[in-house]
């Protein structure tokens, strides 16, 4: 779970800091003035180059993207790009994916603290109260391997804040399993089916297998092992092709708690391999990514995948 302090973004001591940028990742005022003022140019030339190279067209809305965090007490800017708040059309998946995409872009620089502003509250209008209740509950369950700093800039936004915290149940809904799923980027689906795919049946014999170890370390990754409940069923036999997404995610959460966290030897992992269910869990989300993201659970050419 995250920390909260007020403060100033830019004076935080954090691996990462995140910019509330804008598409054409300008520099702008708010969060995107102050670090831009306080970095030096040496972000403005990254961010010119990125417009050159990767993101011609601007950096989409929900999307994140790293640079030097020049003069900085960091060793990255993340700029991610908060949707405008509208009355009329529900955009906190895009608020959520700012956050998550954040996360795994500084997990995937090997960076160890992050420090977040309260993206799209300031010039985008995003009520503070609701997301403060957004980013609660996605602390709460998506699992990351990171240390989350929430600077509000002002004691009324840390209020708000505290109170969301408090009030945050970590019963984690079908609905925000999905979400924190549309943001898992091509990259990392792709590296945990080319994970499932290298497990051959001798790997199965026993957990200790160093296949199985990688396949769970990239379901961790994705991060598919939510903190989440399990719901009772998996723990009885059930037909296993009939498991929606969020179901599948969460009997893998409930195979990770109960076995692998534990260092195997509980059986639950074996079982659920021998009754067909991972296999079942794991081919729901090769087939929901397939359907969302087109491309990214693409099998080997001639891999006959035994999970
Ligand atoms: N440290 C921490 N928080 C701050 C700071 C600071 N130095 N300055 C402002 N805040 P905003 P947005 C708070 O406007 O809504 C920019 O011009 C502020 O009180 O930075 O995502 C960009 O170029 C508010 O709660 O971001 C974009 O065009 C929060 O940070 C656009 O504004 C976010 O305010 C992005 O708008």
């Amino acid at each position: 779970m995250g920390e909260l302090v007020q403060g100033d973004i830019t004076e935080q001591r954090a691996d990462v800091i995140v910019n509330t940028a804008n598409s054409a990742l300008l520099s702008g005022g708010g969060v995107n003035g102050a670090i831009h003022r306080r970095g030096g140019p040496a972000i403005l030339a990254a961010c010119r180059e990125l417009r050159a190279s990767r993101y011609v067209k601007g950096l989409p809305v929900g999307e994140a993207v790293a640079t030097t965090a020049g003069n900085l007490p960091a060793r990255w800017v993340i700029h991610t790009v908060g949707p405008v708040y509208s009355q009329t059309e529900d955009r906190s998946d895009l608020l959520v994916s700012c956050y998550l995409r954040s996360l795994m872009l500084a997990e995937d620089l090997g960076a160890k603290s992050l420090a977040f502003p309260a993206i799209s509250t300031g010039l985008f209008g995003w009520p503070v109260a609701d997301s403060a209740r957004l980013v609660s509950r996605l602390l709460s369950s998506a699992r990351v391997n990171l240390d989350v700093r929430l600077v509000l800039f002002s004691a009324s936004d840390l209020r708000l804040y505290e109170e969301a915290l408090r009030a945050t149940d970590h019963r984690v809904t079908d609905a925000e399993i999905v979400r924190v799923l549309a943001a898992v980027p091509a990259n990392r689906w792709r590296a945990l089916f080319e994970a499932a795919d290298r497990i051959t049946s001798a790997d199965l014999e026993g957990i200790g297998s160093e296949a199985v170890e990688n396949m769970f370390r990239h379901l961790f990754r994705a991060p598919l092992v939510v903190r989440c409940d399990y719901s009772d069923a998996f723990r009885e036999g059930r037909r296993p092709e009939s498991l929606t997404v969020a179901e599948a995610v969460r009997l893998i959460t409930y195979i990770w708690r109960e076995d692998y966290w534990n260092g195997g030897g509980t059986g639950v992992l074996e079982g659920r391999i021998r009754d067909g269910s991972l296999p079942a869990a794991l081919g729901t989300l090769r087939r929901w990514v397939e359907r969302s993201q087109p491309g990214a659970a693409h099998e080997g050419p001639s891999q006959k995948s035994t999970l």
